[in-house]
């Protein structure tokens, strides 16, 4: 270990290199000094660990944007149809060691950084995440644009840069509280401010009629959108793209002067610190919309700025060219319905802007916008107030309404046998009690395309929320399977076990050709292979051990089983299954002789996640959680056979080190409710064994790896609506080891917090009672009979390292590189366009 303590002086010594950009240790260490002199950031005497980030950061940059000014230039000339990616959230992570790696310069870095003192890890963990999104649809779009890079697609990804991303959750005697996360703090050495595209985004005014009869929407007050690039390497490609991120400023003219002068210093700038609000947070919810205003605002900026980048790309690439090629030239994916006002704004823009007609920008719009849908829960199903949207975009409001009139004598004309469906099917719900605009429907109606995120979840919504759809356009409903990136999910975060498989399978291609990993399932028996893998595994266990320990104090075991669940905390995703489960082996632990204690599986069950400041459900599951750690952990009867930790602050970063140290992972949502879940894939890919439910992808899961290396339990998805209307009648019999767990907590076995609401919430129809909604009380007995197996399996290690090295073997389909393809050839229509 270095001592991280280096003087900057010392620098100076190093002399210029003739290439700054060779990727030889010694013209790296040269571009790093380099940056420590003349880019700085800090006083110039220092050179620690944060300075040495920086510096190398920007040393990175640098070769980043050589390939990147050769991939735009190389775009331009070749001018491809090109996809956009509207994503509201974008959930990158840490950017350093990922660049490096595509870079292929790793050793480089790590001996230049040696040779200055430093250490290439501990200096890849001073960067702060860029938490920019949510969970799973955030991160969908970061592995995505790494696809989209690596499979050198003409492909950009959109979305606001929040000055503040996901709050960072701090756990204490309440429970969890949310702290803001300034992520921009020291700045970004990533991101490149282009103070050259700027486009004007307007909010409320009205609509202008021409006397020609043309619209136009005007007024209101005017905010400038700007653009922030951040560079997105593909992995041994030099096609390097752009998350291009909007950030919004008042221009100088919105300074009133006079106001100032006059010492009202507040409204002189009201307009400025108004235009800072649009980009100010990230909406912190991860499936309930609250109708804010602010949020809404949020959408358009994106979807405005955005369109008119595209447009103004269109042109400038080859002049005089016809409108109606823009659809073989610009695909634009909407990343669930946040981005939707993209088509009322399109239709403007070719319309009131361009001079094009109904008809003409119609055909534009549909053929260019796709739709992905990543939720059926009802809550999540955005549905804006007509009257603020009337308020805020008139024009675009009378658009939808043209929009729906035209769909719905279209549906009148065409399927006269659809009228009955025609209320639930239109995009504007007319209720007089709360007229609103339904999102989804805009977006199925407008779309080309609309898809699901895994098999069962595709089949759900063709079968249920769009059924209707389905009759009226046979073709327009299609599934992409979710992935996740190779790189950062195994490359990167387990060094240790990509060894191993680059060794058993005598090539490195499958970091980019994920199905190669079968070719591991030969070897599956082989003790050899074995032995390597447990200790690859035992490694990142001892290294998630120590994290835990600097985090939470508590000391784990790596020879205990290690039992995690980390995802946003949700009712529906049944962390209180979980922890019923943990409440219950701890009784049964207590209730057992020393004797009888030392047969059992020694465990250490992990959670964590973050819960939606105002879902007050999800933070008393936090404190149940951290209470009975508090319990279990100090209980010295049992606390070598069960310890449960409630990770805090769960982000990418922490993802990166808990899921190499796995080896079981929680997956448990009530059927039919977890559209796709993508964390099960890194754990899957990791070789980390699955406890689930048939649902989201899980399914696919278990068909890949095989039923025998997957532990299954609970209600499938059929059954569930027959079930909640059983426990709504009172024709439930609850197993009585559901009462004894529920029972234990009631007793104040872990503390006098009020447990009582989330307890009722369980229960049929009394009380707070959803009637047991998520159903944990039915799939309880089937959970705990799976864990049973789970015990069992783990006593024989050869057989749980052979199922552990099938899981990744298994794995292949789950890469985002294959989900990307098919993406771009079965909706994108667009190729790859490589820069030699
Ligand atoms: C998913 C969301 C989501 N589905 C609303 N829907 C949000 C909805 O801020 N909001 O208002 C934010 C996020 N997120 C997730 O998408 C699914 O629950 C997962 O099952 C899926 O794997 C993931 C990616 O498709």
């Amino acid at each position: 270990k270095a001592n991280g303590k280096n003087e900057a002086a010392k620098l100076a010594k190093i002399p210029a290199a003739a290439n700054p950009l060779a990727n030889e240790p010694s013209a790296i260490a040269s571009n790093i000094s380099y940056h420590v002199q003349y880019s700085p950031h800090f006083s110039p005497t220092k050179f620690e660990p944060e300075q040495a980030f920086f510096a190398t950061a920007e040393s990175v940059r640098d070769r980043l944007i050589q390939q990147w000014n050769e991939t735009y230039h190389h775009f331009n000339k070749v001018d491809p149809k090109q996809t956009y990616y509207l994503s509201m959230e974008f959930l990158q992570g840490r950017t350093l060691t990922n660049a490096i790696g595509s870079l292929d310069i790793q050793n480089a870095y790590a001996d230049a950084l040696n040779n200055l003192g430093h250490v290439l890890e501990e200096i890849a963990e001073q960067e702060k995440d860029a938490a920019l999104g949510n969970g799973g649809l955030g991160r969908l779009a970061s592995c995505f644009l790494d696809s989209m890079a690596t499979l050198n697609l003409p492909a950009w990804g959109y979305g606001l840069r929040y000055r503040y991303g996901l709050f960072k959750q701090k756990i204490t005697k309440q429970g969890q509280e949310e702290v803001a996360e300034d992520w921009l703090e020291k700045f970004s050495p990533w991101e490149v401010v282009r103070h050259d595209v700027v486009f004007p985004v307007r909010f409320f005014g009205s609509v202008m009629v021409n006397p020609n009869g043309t619209r136009k929407w005007v007024g209101g007050e005017v905010v400038q959108a700007v653009a922030y690039d951040i560079p997105i390497p593909g992995y041994k490609t030099k096609n390097t793209i752009s998350l291009r991120l909007w950030d919004a400023k008042a221009s100088a003219e919105d300074f009133n002067l006079f106001q100032f002068n006059d010492g009202q210093y507040e409204s002189a700038a009201q307009l400025h610190s108004r235009a800072q609000q649009i980009c100010a947070v990230l909406y912190p919810g991860d499936s309930t919309e609250e109708g804010k205003l602010l949020r809404l605002k949020q959408q358009f900026f994106l979807c405005s700025a955005s369109l008119q980048d595209m447009i103004l790309r269109f042109k400038e690439r080859k002049s005089g060219r016809q409108w109606s090629e823009f659809p073989s030239k610009v695909a634009v994916q909407l990343n669930d319905t946040h981005p939707t006002l993209a088509i009322p704004e399109l239709m403007r823009l070719l319309m009131d802007e361009e001079g094009l007609g109904w008809d003409e920008a119609w055909d534009i719009t549909t053929r260019t916008v796709a739709y992905t849908n990543h939720t059926v829960l009802p809550e999540a199903l955005e549905k804006w107030s007509q009257a603020v949207m009337w308020k805020l975009l008139p024009r675009h409001m009378e658009i939808i309404e043209e929009i729906d009139k035209r769909f719905i004598a279209m549906v009148r004309s065409t399927r006269s046998d659809l009228e009955s469906k025609i209320p639930s099917m239109c995009i504007l719900d007319n209720n007089p009690k709360k007229p609103v605009v339904r999102m989804a429907n805009l977006c199925v109606v407008s779309a080309h395309t609309v898809n699901g995120v895994a098999q069962l979840h595709s089949d759900i919504l063709k079968a249920d929320l769009f059924a209707d759809y389905v009759s009226l356009w046979p073709n327009k409903l299609q599934n992409k399977t979710n992935g996740i990136t190779p790189r950062r999910w195994l490359r990167f975060c387990n060094p240790e076990l990509s060894k191993i498989i680059t060794k058993w399978l005598k090539t490195d291609q499958w970091v980019t050709n994920l199905d190669l990993l079968v070719g591991l399932r030969q070897f599956a028996d082989n003790t050899e292979l074995q032995a390597e893998w447990e200790s690859a595994k035992m490694a990142s266990k001892k290294h998630l051990a120590d994290y835990i320990w600097r985090v939470t104090g508590v000391t784990i075991d790596p020879n205990s089983l290690f039992d995690i669940q980390v995802k946003r905390i949700h009712e529906y995703k049944r962390q209180l299954l979980n922890i019923l489960g943990a409440i219950y082996r701890y009784k049964k632990l207590k209730e057992m002789s020393p004797q009888e204690r030392k047969k059992t599986t020694p465990r250490t069950i992990m959670i964590g996640g973050k819960a939606f400041a105002t879902y007050t459900n999800a933070k008393r599951i936090v404190k149940l959680v951290n209470d009975v750690g508090e319990v279990v952990n100090t209980d010295p009867e049992v606390n070598s056979y069960l310890k449960v930790v409630f990770v805090p602050n769960y982000n990418v970063s922490v993802a990166e080190l808990l899921i190499p140290g796995s080896e079981l992972s929680q997956h448990i949502s009530t059927a039919g409710m977890e559209a796709s879940g993508t964390s099960n894939m890194k754990f899957s890919l990791n070789g980390c064994l699955i406890i689930g439910t048939l649902d989201g992808a899980n399914v696919e899961i278990r068909q890949e790896i095989g039923e025998e290396n997957f532990f299954l339990f609970g209600a499938v998805a059929e059954q569930v609506p027959k079930l909640r209307k059983e426990r709504e009648d009172g024709l439930f019999k609850p197993d009585p080891r559901f009462e004894e767990a529920k029972q234990f907590i009631r007793s104040g076995a872990f503390g006098s917090y009020d447990y009582n609401p989330l307890l009722d919430s369980l229960e049929g129809n009394t009380g707070y009672g959803r009637g047991d909604y998520f159903l944990v009380g039915y799939d309880f007995p089937s959970y705990l009979e799976a864990q049973d197996r789970v015990d069992q399996a783990y006593k024989d290690q050869k057989k749980w390292l052979k199922m552990s090295i099938l899981s990744t073997a298994g794995s292949g389909k789950f890469s985002s590189d294959r989900t990307i393809a098919q993406y771009a050839k079965e909706i994108w229509n667009i190729t790859e366009c490589r820069t030699s």
